[in-house]
């Protein structure tokens, strides 16, 4: 008897879903086998007959996004398409079906019951699964013993606490996903490089994000050598490009700079080439240093924005003086970075969306601009605009603004005070440089509703595409980081 590992997501440019990496070894270390379907290459009548054919122990669904996180005309909510393909599996089998991932964790209690799975885990999965499987399969132990747990108790959907916090990120065995389907050596293929988690945790308090809650607001780090496993793994695939999937490569800089360190004293910066994510706090000398000497191709810097009015209401915890230092390091050590602005938040005007464009034109790195900030629920934003009343109510908010009370489905904050034509507006202070970018097409904002969406209309598909081209009018093709394209 087999789990039945399922990535119900189909998004263009996709993803390697590695989080079925981490299932399938928990499963492994209890002695269970597993198969994984991935819905980017397989459509729902293939995924039938699987089910069909045989008989599981049990599914595990990822659930990876909930959101687009990024503001359109279209609004993307993968759940009910989601709920379709489980649909079709309940007409097939009567396995148990476990629901974990990113997605999953902003709302665990809602979307199991949603989507009318039997168990959810929250969270990393490690201390969980093991159980559940002994559980489902054995008899052994109670639900309610079960850290993360997510499941129905006397007819209520309950959620236990959460497991104690190691500081030591647990080692993963590679190699059940197949990342040869995904990786093509290339640089625009970014989204398909190998996956590796360093360390997990965001301890910083940034008012829409979901990374505290969802990954644990300590951080928990891996030790080099057995990030080097993982590497090695990947090398004798073939695969030489990696995306550290860390909240945030420098949330423990001491680990950063070690492992840094371990891979330019070991070669591994000769052989492979990485890119993350990095907060402009705990950016220092030494960790700037050794980026470009242990094979980072580029470190996409989470700088929010560069006002400090603006960088407070969005509860970063630098001011734009530290954002200059950043900058100036990673121009004197030769970092090649890239930026990212979110704009549209509470007490945003055009003069501070100016001064944040202004503040980084002609500097070299290019930045990605964000208009428009996902209200999701558990986060300070989120409960800012709860208990300011009704959401229909709310002038800043786009998106589905009736019965959404508890902002399951997307809504979105953008400053009243923008105005409609404020993508116009601020494609005027880019001009024609290449340097700003966004990934969704510029349109006027109108508070016309349809049915109960404010401005905008939904796409609720669990396919997502992606088109980087707007703002920037590069041609597609064009390479992505300043590195020759390796063949
Ligand atoms: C790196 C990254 C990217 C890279 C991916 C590169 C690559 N080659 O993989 C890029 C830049 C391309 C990217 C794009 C996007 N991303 Co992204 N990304 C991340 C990041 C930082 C790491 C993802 C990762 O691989 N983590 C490691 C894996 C192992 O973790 P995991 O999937 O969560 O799985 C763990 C647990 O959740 C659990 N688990 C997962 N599934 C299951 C199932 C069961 C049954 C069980 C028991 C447990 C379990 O076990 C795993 C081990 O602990 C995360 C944030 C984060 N810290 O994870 C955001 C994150 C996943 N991204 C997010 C989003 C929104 C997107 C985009 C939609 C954004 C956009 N509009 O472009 C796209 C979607 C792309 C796609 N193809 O799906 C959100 C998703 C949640 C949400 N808000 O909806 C996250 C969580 C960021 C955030 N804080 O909001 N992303």
């Amino acid at each position: 008897m087999t789990f039945l590992l399922l990535n119900a997501h189909k998004w263009h440019p996709a993803s390697p879903p590695a989080a079925l990496d981490y299932v399938a070894w928990e499963l492994e270390k209890v002695g269970k086998s597993s198969e994984i379907v991935d819905m980017t290459f397989t459509d729902v009548e293939e995924l039938e007959s699987f089910v069909e054919k045989k008989e599981y122990e049990g599914i595990c669904l990822t659930i990876r996004n909930l959101e687009k996180t990024m503001f359109s005309e279209r609004l993307h909510f993968p759940l009910p398409a989601i709920r379709g393909l489980i649909t079709a599996l309940r007409n097939h089998t009567d396995s148990p079906l476990i629901l974990g991932g990113s997605g999953f964790s902003i709302a665990p209690e809602r979307i199991l019951e949603y989507l009318g799975a039997d168990y959810g885990i929250t969270g990393g999965g490690e201390e969980a699964l093991p159980l559940l499987v002994k559980y489902l399969t054995k008899k052994e132990g109670t639900l309610a013993h079960i850290p993360h747990l997510v499941y129905r108790y006397k007819g209520n959907v309950t959620r236990n606490p959460d497991s104690p916090y190691y500081r030591r990120l647990p080692a993963v065995k590679r190699g059940y996903v197949n990342y040869r389907l995904y990786f093509r050596p290339g640089h625009e293929n970014f989204p398909g490089f190998g996956t590796i988690e360093t360390k997990r945790g965001c301890p910083h308090q940034c008012v829409y994000c979901v990374e505290p809650d969802i990954k644990g607001r300590r951080v928990r780090v891996k030790p080099p050598e057995e990030v080097a496993r993982e590497v090695d793994y990947f090398l004798s695939e073939g695969v030489t490009h990696f995306f550290l999937a860390d909240s945030e490569f420098n949330t423990d800089v001491n680990a950063a700079i070690d492992l840094c360190t371990f891979w330019k004293e070991r070669g591994y910066h000769r052989t492979i080439k990485w890119i993350t994510y990095a907060t402009p706090s705990h950016f220092s000398g030494e960790l700037a240093e050794l980026l470009p000497q242990s094979g980072n191709l580029c470190t996409m810097i989470d700088f929010g924005h560069a006002t400090d009015r603006m960088l407070s209401a969005l509860g970063k915890e630098f001011k734009a003086r530290d954002l200059e230092k950043v900058v100036t390091l990673c121009q004197e050590t030769e970092v090649n970075f890239r930026g990212s602005l979110m704009l549209g938040g509470p007490g945003e005007d055009r003069e501070t969306v100016k001064e944040a464009i202004e503040f980084f034109k002609g500097l070299p790195c290019k930045i990605f601009v964000v208009l428009g900030i996902r209200v999701f629920p558990n986060t300070p934003l989120g409960e800012k605009i709860q208990k300011e009343g009704p959401l229909v109510e709310n002038p800043n908010l786009y998106g589905k603004v009736y019965d959404n009370d508890d902002l399951f489905e997307p809504v979105y904050y953008i400053s009243r005070e923008l105005g409609e034509d404020i993508f116009d507006y601020i494609l005027k202070l880019t001009g024609a440089s290449e340097q700003f970018y966004m990934a969704t097409p510029p349109f006027n904002l109108t508070t016309k509703m349809h049915g109960p969406f404010r401005g905008v209309m939904p796409e609720y598909e669990t396919s997502g595409t992606l088109n980087p081209q707007y703002l920037t009018r590069e041609k597609r093709g064009s390479p992505i980081f300043e590195e020759p394209e390796v063949v």
